[in-house]
C-alpha cells in the first residue's frame, strides 16, 4: 500500500485566518497535513528571506491530528523551516492559503501565499497557491470552505501524477455561493491595473513620511487569462515558471553594442 502523502499547508494571512483553516481541513482528506505559518499577517511581503535575526517556531493547537507551528518568520521563512526539517520528512506537497483576495496578473510579485508555494517549488517539491476573489463576495463572510474543495482536488490530482518536474501553480477561486462557479480554466498570467498614488503627510514631529496606496486595483479583462477566467465566475489555474528569463528578446538584446572593449579592438 502506498503511504499516505504528506502536505504542507502555509499563508500570508496569519495562522488565525479562516482561509488556512479551511484549507488544512479539506486536505486532511487528502493526506497527512502539517502547518507552519506566520503568527501575524504578513500580506504584501513577497518572496522574503530573514537572516539577520533568530526564528521563533511555537507548536499551536489548530486542528485535531494536525501538526501545527506559528513562527515570526515570513510566508516564505515558514516554508523554508518546514523544508529544511521542522516537520518531519519527506513533504509531497505544498499548499499556500486560501488567501483572502485574489493575487492575478503581477500579484504574485508582491504576494507571500505565492512567494510560499514557491518556496516550496525552489525547494524541489510541487506546490501551489491558492486565493479566494472577494471582490465579488456578497458580504462578509466568506466560501472559503468550495475553495477548500476545490484544493483538495488539485492536490489529489497532482500527487496521484507519475513523477514530473516539480508543480509551481496559481489558483484563484471566486467567492461565489456553491453552486455558482461556471467551472475550472487553465490561464496565462493577465494584466493588472494598479491605481496607487503617493499620499505625503506630516508626522507629530513635522516630517515627511509617505503611504503608497489607492482603490483595490482592476485588471484587463482578456479571454485565456486568470483575470478573464474570473470575470467568468471561473476558477483560474495558472503555471508558473520561475525562470523570469525574457527568452524571446535575448536575441534582440544581443544587438546592443554593449563591449568596454569596443575602442581597443578597433
Ligand atoms: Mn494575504
Amino acid at each position: 500500500m502506498r503511504k499516505r502523502p504528506r502536505i504542507l499547508v502555509s499563508n500570508d494571512d496569519g495562522i488565525r485566518a479562516p482561509g488556512l483553516l479551511a484549507l488544512a481541513e479539506a486536505l486532511c482528506a487528502v493526506g497527512e497535513v502539517a502547518v507552519v505559518a506566520p503568527e501575524r499577517n504578513w500580506s504584501a511581503v513577497g518572496h522574503t528571506k530573514t537572516m539577520h535575526k533568530p526564528l521563533r517556531a511555537s507548536e499551536v493547537a489548530l486542528l485535531e491530528g494536525v501538526t501545527a507551528y506559528q513562527t515570526n518568520g515570513s510566508p516564505s521563512d515558514c516554508v523554508a523551516l518546514a523544508v529544511l526539517g521542522l516537520v518531519g520528512q519527506p513533504l509531497d506537497l505544498v499548499v499556500a492559503g486560501i488567501n483572502e483576495g485574489a493575487n492575478v496578473g503581477t500579484d504574485i510579485l508582491y504576494s507571500g501565499t505565492f512567494a510560499a508555494a514557491a518556496e516550496g517549488t525552489i525547494a524541489g517539491i510541487s506546490a501551489f497557491a491558492i486565493s479566494l476573489d472577494t471582490s465579488v463576495s456578497a458580504g462578509p463572510s466568506h466560501n472559503y470552505r468550495q475553495a477548500a474543495r476545490f484544493a483538495a482536488r488539485l492536490a489529489q490530482q497532482l500527487l496521484d501524477m507519475p513523477d514530473s518536474r516539480p508543480w509551481l501553480l496559481n489558483v484563484n477561486v471566486p467567492d461565489v455561493p456553491d453552486g455558482q462557479l461556471q467551472g475550472v480554466e487553465i490561464t496565462r498570467l493577465g494584466q493588472r491595473i494598479y491605481q496607487d498614488a503617493l499620499v505625503e503627510r506630516l508626522d507629530p514631529r513635522g516630517r515627511r513620511y509617505y503611504w503608497i496606496g489607492g482603490p483595490v486595483p482592476g485588471g484587463v479583462i482578456e479571454a485565456g487569462t486568470d483575470i478573464g477566467a474570473l470575470a467568468a465566475s471561473r476558477i483560474s489555474v495558472t503555471p508558473v515558471r520561475l525562470d523570469l528569463t525574457d527568452h524571446a528578446r535575448l536575441d534582440e538584446l544581443r544587438t546592443l553594442d554593449l563591449s568596454l572593449f569596443q575602442e581597443e579592438a578597433d
